[in-house]
């Protein structure tokens, strides 16, 4: 097999100059509500209301228990505030006017309470201390803003109507809204660089913990003591694969055995950490034994740095999407893992067989953060093309938008199956096939900020 290892020129800048002592963060944190009042106010004059109420969310009991599922915040509580732990908390946002921060004090025996409010934002909010819902009725009625003119935004629409607010997540406002959150301030991407920086440190535990033979089960262990997160911290669920697992693309399992160390063995882990309620994605490919796997990776993580250079204001991710194809399937060939004429596989969309998934998404406050389809504040939805049904982001790029650039290459045999059967079986070089099947496949991630020079966050 020859493989190409030319080294390419990246026009793409490391974060470190963005590595911001957490004390800037009380610096940037001023400037990032401005813009969100700025927002909120376009986004209030648009649906004709005068002020919004956000609620934080709240924990939800599992059926017929009285455990609750783990809580997560509302984003776009999480966009004004870095509070994530702290649900049945309100706030109000009205135009020109200082926001009001609700903020639940219960006497609760059971759990740690939560504390008093204090950090850098709170000189910015005024802030109610509330036990229970009726005290927050009454704060809310020392506001000239009325419920008449009122937005909610929450998943409880029963407890805004309890709050005699009847617009809920109301469609043209939350429009304007989720279009400007792809768009990050500094101070978001501080908190999106911190949360690389758990991820990394969480990344190397676990490349050490697979490298001496550890399962599984016991590699996610050491990625969270290196990353120092629990798994509720985590913004998704480790994907932690070994060998045939990693083709999966969405493998759920830790399987607990050891490790066969005479055998080649593979491993893909897409892992991420959180900093105050922004997510960090970020997937690496690791192998003991396996020349084939090694140079796949790096093939591989070549390809996936050209299009994140390619990252761009003005860019649309559709064309990084299709270009990335083409990244693949030079790829394949280059690995025999097809064959043919370059024509008739361009022409079969083999690509697909082996590169199932989207190219990435939007990166924020969620994983994947909402608006990927969005083209404009009025909520115009642009869907991927066709062949490409599971991209998740069709937008073009903006200056400090942030993304995920993820491409894969796996040997997924329910979609092999299907391909033999679309009349260009004689294009699959099954022989090489067979011998990377036992390794699964590779994906690189990394984290990327959207600009003349875009920045990877990820380390
Ligand atoms: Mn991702």
């Amino acid at each position: 097999m020859q493989h190409h290892h030319n080294n390419v020129t990246l026009s793409l800048s490391r974060a470190t100059t963005m590595l911001t002592p957490l004390a800037s963060l009380s610096i940037l944190y001023p400037k990032h509500l401005q813009g969100l009042a700025s927002i909120a106010e376009k986004a209030m004059s648009y649906q004709k209301c005068d002020s919004i109420l956000i609620h934080s969310g709240a924990p939800k009991l599992s059926f017929l228990d009285d455990y609750h599922h783990p809580y997560k915040a509302n984003p776009h509580f999480t966009w004004w505030l870095p509070i994530t732990q702290s649900p049945h908390c309100y706030l109000l946002i009205q135009t020109g006017q200082k926001p009001v921060l609700f903020y639940h004090l219960a006497d609760d025996f059971w759990h740690v309470p939560p504390q008093p409010p204090q950090g850098f934002w709170c000189d910015y909010f005024d802030i109610h201390l509330c036990a229970d819902l009726a005290q927050v009725k009454r704060g809310l009625r020392q506001y000239q803003s009325t419920n008449e003119n009122r937005a909610w935004i929450g998943e409880d629409i029963e407890l805004a109507k309890e709050l005699g607010i009847l617009q809920a997540n109301p469609e043209g406002l939350m429009h304007q809204l989720h279009y400007a959150r792809a768009v990050k301030s500094q101070y978001e991407l501080a908190c999106l660089t911190q949360a690389n920086v758990a991820a990394f440190a969480g990344h190397q535990g676990a490349k050490q913990a697979f490298m001496a033979g550890k399962s599984e089960l016991d590699t996610q262990l050491a990625y969270l003591c290196a990353a120092q997160q629990d798994t509720l911290q985590m913004p998704y669920r480790n994907i932690v694969a070994f060998g045939h697992h990693s083709a999966i693309l969405h493998y759920q399992h830790y399987d607990h055995s050891p490790q066969n160390m005479n055998q080649p063995q593979s491993f893909l882990i897409d892992a991420g950490a959180s900093f105050n309620g922004y997510a960090a994605d970020v997937t690496r490919c690791h192998s003991r034994g396996s020349v084939l796997y090694k140079e796949l990776t790096q093939a591989m993580t070549q390809a996936q740095a050209k299009i994140c250079a390619m990252a761009k204001p003005g860019v649309s991710f559709v064309d990084l999407h299709l270009q990335m194809h083409h990244l693949v399937l030079d790829i394949l060939m280059d690995f025999s893992l097809v064959q043919g004429s370059k024509d008739e596989l361009i022409t079969s969309h083999i690509s697909s067989a082996f590169f199932p998934h989207g190219l990435g998404h939007l990166l924020g406050l969620q994983v994947h953060d909402i608006g990927g389809w969005q083209q404009d504040e009025l909520g115009t939805m642009l869907s991927p093309p066709k062949q490409h049904g599971f991209l998740r982001c069709t937008k073009t790029l903006e200056q400090n938008m942030v993304i995920t650039i993820e491409p894969g290459l796996y040997i997924i045999d329910s979609l092999l199956e299907k391909w033999k059967k679309s009349g260009f079986a004689h294009l699959l070089n099954t022989t090489t096939i067979d011998h990377l099947r036992p390794l699964g496949g590779v994906r690189i991630e990394d984290n990327i900020v959207v600009a003349q020079t875009p920045v990877k966050l990820s380390l």
